[in-house]
């Protein structure tokens, strides 16, 4: 029987967080030998907010080596850059067609990117979702391991798919959203009744996976915690408190009550500094490979250029399939 298939992306939006880590991509290498997986630099997507072009093209060669240094191997896995697959833009325009404005109007992100980049609500930003839809749905794909942040934008995935495959007989596999039971949505270190984001301007906010140990162990010392000084799970009442024992958790691969058992009479300033360093701790090792990998930048080219094949070669399937039942000339 073949492999089921995977498909993920992360954008170059900025350096990764330990939210986009323990949310997402800390799963994808445990995933690769049982799915055939493809994961996706998603560079399209972060034109919905502006870009820095030189910036832009670094952080997607530090992301592909990011990928890698996290464990996935390029031989098993295809990685490459959306941008190289004119398959993804393309499909996004048939399915901008069958999907409606109310539905996207619904789109939580949509709303909140709105709010934040007021001064420019462009249409990428509002049919973002469409696009993730033609990234997905081009594959194929199974299942899509995701944060919780991303669960409305699967949804809306699977809606367009069916609302094709009702229209055209089956097109598209209909896919399944894989989320982490640890460290699905991993909060603000300031605000923690806000999501980790690493396009978030107060640096505070975020952990970085490249960011160095003493700043790490900084920042966890910094994090705003709850009145009260028991260290308990309680989302509601202690949010500060519950996201660090979520973070340690997912960094550790135990559960919430085996984190809280751990630190039951503890101090707030040492369970703090006991997080940042489990976390300091796990990402030394990606650290070191990160900056060997992103040293050899021909490498990171002969990787995009084979994979960009492969994945178009997938695609290309699935694309010309689409254009015949809509009725172009293939
Ligand atoms: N805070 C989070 N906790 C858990 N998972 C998260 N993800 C993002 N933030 C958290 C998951 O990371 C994957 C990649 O995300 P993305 O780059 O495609 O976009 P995003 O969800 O918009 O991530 P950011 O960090 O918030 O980026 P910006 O600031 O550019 O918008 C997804 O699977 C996501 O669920």
């Amino acid at each position: 029987m073949s492999k089921k298939r995977i498909f993920s992306g992360i954008q170059p939006s900025g350096n990764l967080t330990i939210g986009n880590y323990l949310g997402a991509l800390k799963r994808f290498p445990e995933l690769q030998d049982e799915y055939e997986c493809i994961y996706c630099v998603v560079d399209l997507h972060t034109l919905t907010v502006r870009q820095d072009p030189v910036a832009l093209r670094e952080r997607s060669y530090a992301l592909l080596a990011l990928y890698m240094a996290c464990g996935l191997d390029p031989e098993k896995t295809t990685l490459f850059l959306q941008s190289h697959v004119s398959g993804h833009a393309e499909l996004a325009w048939i399915l901008n067609c069958y999907t409606y404005m109310g539905e996207l109007s619904r789109m939580t992100q949509f709303k909140d990117k709105s709010q934040k980049h007021a001064d420019n609500i462009n249409a990428g930003l509002f049919t973002y979702p469409v696009l993730m839809a033609a990234d997905i749905l081009l594959y194929q794909t199974d299942v899509v391991p995701i944060g919780q942040d991303q669960k409305q934008h699967l949804e809306i995935a699977r809606d367009i798919a069916i609302r094709f495959n009702k229209l055209y007989g089956d097109t598209f596999v209909v896919p399944e959203a894989y989320i982490a039971k640890q460290g699905a949505k991993i909060m603000s270190l300031q605000e923690p009744d806000k999501k980790m984001s690493k396009s978030d301007t107060n640096v505070n906010n975020f952990v970085l996976l490249i960011e160095e140990r003493d700043a790490i162990i900084k920042k966890f010392k910094r994090a705003v915690t709850d009145s009260g000084s028991e260290v308990r799970f309680d989302p509601d009442e202690k949010p500060g408190i519950s996201n660090l024992l979520s973070i340690y958790a997912a960094t550790r691969g135990i559960t919430i009550d085996e984190a809280q058992a751990e630190f039951a009479g503890s101090r707030y300033g040492d369970f703090k500094i006991a997080v940042g360093t489990a976390v300091a701790d796990m990402l030394a090792p990606i650290q070191a490979r990160y900056k060997e990998i992103l040293a050899d930048k021909s490498y990171l080219d002969r990787v995009l250029h084979a994979n960009a094949e492969r994945a178009s070669a997938i695609a290309e399937v699935t694309y010309r399939d689409v254009r015949r039942k809509v009725g172009f000339i293939v």
